[in-house]
């Protein structure tokens, strides 16, 4: 788990830029894709992206400006890439101003359990790689470029 603010800053700056890369070449026709009736579209799934990591945040009380409403995807892939690139770099911003190291080993509840806030971090860096590699089966069922994550696409 993370010991300091800074090391957070650096893995979520990494890992927003890789998703970020990922959000810039969605189409707006792509965003209907889904893998299975019951499974999220391609659409919903990169707009539950952007957004599950400020209502964790939230939870855990930094005062994050929410990118946008979880429920109402935007209309167009370029509205939910820009917001993310607000919204990732607004966290970088926020909790360096609000959170010291100190409270990394403070606890929250959190889904009814109780967390440091180190693992509430963690969880939404492993949350969005998670759903990241999902979206890229679903980039490649549509036809669009994969960009690198940690190598080389495949058409590199
Ligand atoms: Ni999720």
């Amino acid at each position: 788990m993370y010991q300091t603010i800074q090391e957070f800053i650096e893995d979520w700056r990494r890992e927003s830029r890789i998703t970020q890369n990922a959000l810039d070449v969605l189409t707006d026709e792509s965003l209907s894709r889904r893998v299975s009736p019951k499974d999220r579209t391609l659409g919903e799934l990169a707009w539950h992206i952007v957004t599950a990591p400020g209502h964790m945040l939230a939870m855990a009380g930094l005062p994050v400006e929410m990118p946008g409403d979880p429920n109402t995807r935007p209309a167009s892939a370029r509205q939910m890439a820009d917001a993310h690139r607000r919204f990732a770099e607004q966290v970088t911003a926020v909790i360096a101003r609000e959170w010291t190291d100190a409270t990394l080993r403070e606890v929250r509840n959190m889904f009814g359990e109780q967390w440091p806030n180190a693992l509430t971090l963690q969880a939404i860096i492993r949350h969005e790689i998670h759903h990241r590699g999902q979206l890229t089966v679903l980039m490649r069922q549509a036809g669009l470029p994969v960009p690198d994550i940690y190598g080389p696409a495949r058409r590199d």
